[in-house]
């Protein structure tokens, strides 16, 4: 499986605390790179279209209750399903620019106390990123952003231990982006990670999460 003749897609992970201003920085990704022709989609997890997903969403939503290796399974479940269909995309030429993926996985289940090696082993055989830019700011900065919107997870306390642990993550895909500096500046600097890397990995193989 070769790939479409103007080589493989891209893939580009944005990750970081919530209302670190990940969702705004992909969409503005997204447009830009469909405005210079680029084929692309945006993607994110959880995916909460798919069954497994709405499990997710009433769990973040406080309307069940699931054990911590459960929840934490399913997260990844959610990946495993999109797993193949992300491939194929990749391999034909689309780029895929994701909100969060498995360090978000690692960090949230780490911070709750879960231990990180366990963590990590459902990622292993997930396609690996060629990018991960992670949106850096503060666990009080971003709370003071319009609030948290009430799900599992969105507390002060509970972000800054997720931060130590996305820290713990960094490997040579890592960019780290200060994420509180004004919007427009965050956007320049992701749009210059992402084209470099889109026509770096052109002729690179795909290779899996291996941790
Ligand atoms: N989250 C997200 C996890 O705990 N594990 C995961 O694997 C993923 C992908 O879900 N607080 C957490 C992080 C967020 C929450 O994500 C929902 P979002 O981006 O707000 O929809
Ligand atoms: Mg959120």
């Amino acid at each position: 499986n070769a790939g479409s003749k103007g080589g493989r897609g891209a893939l580009i992970v944005l990750e970081g605390l919530d209302r670190s201003g990940k969702s705004s920085q992909c969409a503005r990704l997204l447009s830009f790179l469909e405005g210079k022709g680029c084929a692309t989609e945006g993607w994110r997890f959880p995916d909460r279209e798919t069954s497994v997903g709405k499990m997710i969403s009433a769990y973040l939503a406080n309307e069940s209750q699931l054990d911590d290796r459960t929840i934490h399974l399913l997260f990844s479940a959610n990946r495993w399903e999109k797993r193949s269909l992300m491939e194929s995309k990749l391999l034909g030429g689309t780029t895929l620019v994701v909100d969060r993926y498995s360090y978000s996985g690692v960090a949230f289940s780490a911070a709750k106390g879960l231990d990180i090696e366990w963590c990590k082993a459902p990622e292993v055989g997930l396609l690996a990123p060629d990018l991960v830019i992670y949106l850096d700011v503060q666990p009080e900065k971003a709370a003071e952003r319009g609030g948290y919107g009430g799900e599992r997870y969105e507390r002060v306390e509970f972000q800054k231990r997720v931060a130590e642990y996305y820290h713990s993550l960094h490997d040579s895909t890592w960019k780290v982006v200060d994420g509180s500096v004004p919007m427009e500046t965050v956007e320049e600097q992701v749009r210059e990670l992402a084209m470099n890397c889109i026509s770096e990995c052109k002729e690179k193989q795909l290779t899996n999460l291996s941790w």
